[in-house]
């Protein structure tokens, strides 16, 4: 391919030394509190993007000032998993460092917003010496892998983390880049084979990997590129479901895009996980396309050319036949709050984080009160896809105290929330997220208590109802798998989507375009009363929206007829 027929992105890759650039360089420079774009573009690839500040855009603008450059930064954290003192370092480089709080992010991790240049390598050095990382959290390659958090731990649940952590390490870039740029570790000849999978220009667009075990679907494994179903048989772990082809992100651009399900192709054992997985892995590496970056993510690779021709490619490099899937059932998508004991006596305590943001305000002193958890706590913690955190592996005597600090923060919202509060999940948006066309996270306090107060007079206020909000159709909240759904159209106004399941396998579809609040309640009032007279035992609300015609979500791949979008 000549230059003029790549996009820039694809060129930056390969002339980066294996993403090097000039990012040394740049963050030297005292003259900007940015960086070169075409460093920009490789800072993801490191686990961290450069924003600014749009709440003071317009001013600084007005002031002839350069936007406030600030670095949003994004840990590697394989199944969400870290340590007390892992807890501490990264509230002390969030507190030090940071705009003042934790970001639990929707793949089980923390992004620290509002690291000024000078500070980016000190929080970036500091994430690696927790023997955690940033590599990879962003950018054209396989990223953090996640796995579900349930907290009835079993001994196959502890082995389907150390799955998660084997994927992860296996296909994180080998540059010596990183080493290099935030640990000053020598710099060495780049070399040809430096990166024996991802070569010189890495892979089209990001890759997400995410091991689920049922019945709790809590990772939406099917909103994964590779996603795998954990299948446990008698206690053990016997292999994994492979399904192929999962995205949510839908932008309005010269070529439709759209959000897709993952479908199910066969199984493998837990010894042919890494090579199944590797394959995978380079099919989309050698058949994604490079031209459109609209249209790189596997799932375009597998409908341009079929679930078949996946499975066979993927046999072929194999060299064997996959198994056929085994039988599985996901009961819900959404965490399980409050304490759990697991199957070896220890306790497990779901907290919820609303849109994942631990920070000291109002009467929650959720940041503190984490801190001191931590200086006390023996276990570990797990953040979860849904934004939220678990304090795991309490010793029955040890729970008393857990919770009068839990209590004394504030931080038990869990024991007075709604059924609606309690699954709501937000993507970041303003004032960070530079592609935000509406408010997210900061719309959540003000529209859940009006669709509470609309839910409380209809008698519904313990229904769960799996709502999900995003700043735009990007779709970092998953908000094509939620039974309600905002997606960001302009400032105050949405896309209101319903009728998803509530286990994560069947997509919504658009209710409402362009909405603003007004609309969104009215028709939220009206579904409500109708869902509250008519509907069957124990039916949810997506459901219900489904059955009674009132929307038609999207049929997945096999059903579909090719070209036909969802
Ligand atoms: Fe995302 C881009 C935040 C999970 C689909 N996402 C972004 C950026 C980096 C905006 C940008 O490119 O400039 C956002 C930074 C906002 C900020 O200020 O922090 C951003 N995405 C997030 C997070 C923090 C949302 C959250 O509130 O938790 C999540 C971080 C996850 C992590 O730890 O790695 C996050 N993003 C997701 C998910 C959900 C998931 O993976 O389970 C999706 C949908 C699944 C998927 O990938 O298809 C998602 N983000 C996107 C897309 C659309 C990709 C596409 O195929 O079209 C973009 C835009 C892009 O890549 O061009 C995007
Ligand atoms: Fe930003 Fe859109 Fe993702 Fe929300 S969904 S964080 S607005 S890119």
């Amino acid at each position: 391919m000549s230059d003029n027929e790549i996009p820039e992105v694809e060129r930056i890759k390969r002339d980066s030394r294996h993403l090097r650039g000039t990012i040394a360089q740049g963050l030297l420079d005292t003259s900007t509190g940015g960086i070169s774009d075409a460093d920009k573009a490789l800072l993801k690839f490191h686990g961290s993007y450069q924003q600014d500040d749009r709440d003071l855009r317009d001013e600084r603008r007005r002031q002839k000032l350069e936007p406030d450059h600030q670095f949003m930064v994004r840990a590697r954290l394989p199944g969400g998993v870290l340590t007390p003192q892992q807890w501490l370092a990264f509230d002390e480089l969030a507190t030090k460092y940071s705009s003042g709080s934790l970001r639990i992010t929707t793949r089980q991790t923390f992004q620290l917003h509002g690291v000024q240049k000078q500070n980016l390598k000190k929080v970036i050095a500091g994430i690696s010496q927790l023997q955690a990382s940033t590599i990879a959290a962003c950018g054209d390659v396989n990223r953090n892998v996640v796995a579900s958090v349930n907290p009835l731990l079993s001994a196959a649940h502890a082995e389907v983390y150390q799955w998660a952590r084997r994927l992860s390490d296996e296909f994180r870039p080998k540059t010596g880049a990183y080493s290099e740029i935030w640990l000053d570790g020598e710099p060495v000849a780049v070399i040809e084979d430096e990166e024996p999978l991802y070569r010189d220009v890495y892979l089209p667009r990001k890759f997400k990997i995410g091991i689920a075990i049922p019945p709790v679907n809590d990772i939406d494994v099917f909103a994964q590129d590779l996603g795998y179903v954990a299948i446990i048989e008698g206690g053990q772990l016997v292999g994994f479901n492979i399904a192929v082809g999962g995205g949510m992100g839908a932008a309005n651009g010269e070529r439709p895009t759209y959000p897709e399900l993952a479908d199910i192709v066969g199984f493998v054992t837990p010894g042919q996980l890494v090579e199944a997985t590797h394959h995978t892995i380079a099919i989309q590496r050698d058949f994604g396309d490079r031209k459109d970056r609209m249209h790189a993510r596997f799932k375009y690779t597998i409908d341009d050319r079929s679930l078949d021709w996946f499975r066979q490619e993927l046999e072929a490099r194999l060299g064997y036949k996959l198994e056929r899937a085994r039988e599985y059932r996901f009961e819900t998508n959404g965490d399980r709050f409050g304490w759990v004991e697991g199957e070896n006596g220890r306790w497990h305590l779901t907290l919820l984080i609303e849109a994942g943001r631990l920070i000291d305000r109002g009467e929650h002193s959720w940041l503190t009160g984490m801190r001191e958890i931590a200086r006390i706590h023996q276990g570990e913690f797990r953040l979860t896809c849904n934004q939220n955190l678990i304090i795991a592996n309490v010793a029955a005597a040890e729970r008393a105290q857990i919770d009068a600090l839990v209590a004394a923060h504030r931080l038990d919202d869990y024991l007075r929330t709604s059924g609606i509060r309690r699954d709501v999940i937000a993507c970041v948006a303003l004032p960070t997220c530079g592609l935000a066309m509406a408010e997210s996270e900061r719309y959540v306090p003000v529209l859940v208590p009006k669709l509470e107060a609309m839910l409380d007079r209809l008698g519904l206020l313990n229904e769960p109802v799996h709502l999900r909000l995003s700043g735009c159709p990007n779709g970092c909240s998953r908000p094509f798998l939620g039974e309600i759904a905002l997606t960001g159209r302009a400032v105050g106004r949405y896309e209101l989507r319903i009728g998803a399941d509530f286990a994560g396998e069947r997509m919504n579809a658009c209710y409402l375009e362009n909405a603003d609040e007004p609309a969104i309640l009215a028709a939220l009032e009206k579904l409500f009363t109708d869902f509250a007279a008519k509907r069957r035992k124990g039916e949810h609300f997506g459901d219900f929206v489904a059955r009674t015609g009132v929307v038609k979500p999207p049929a997945r791949r096999p059903d579909r007829p090719a070209g036909v979008l969802p």
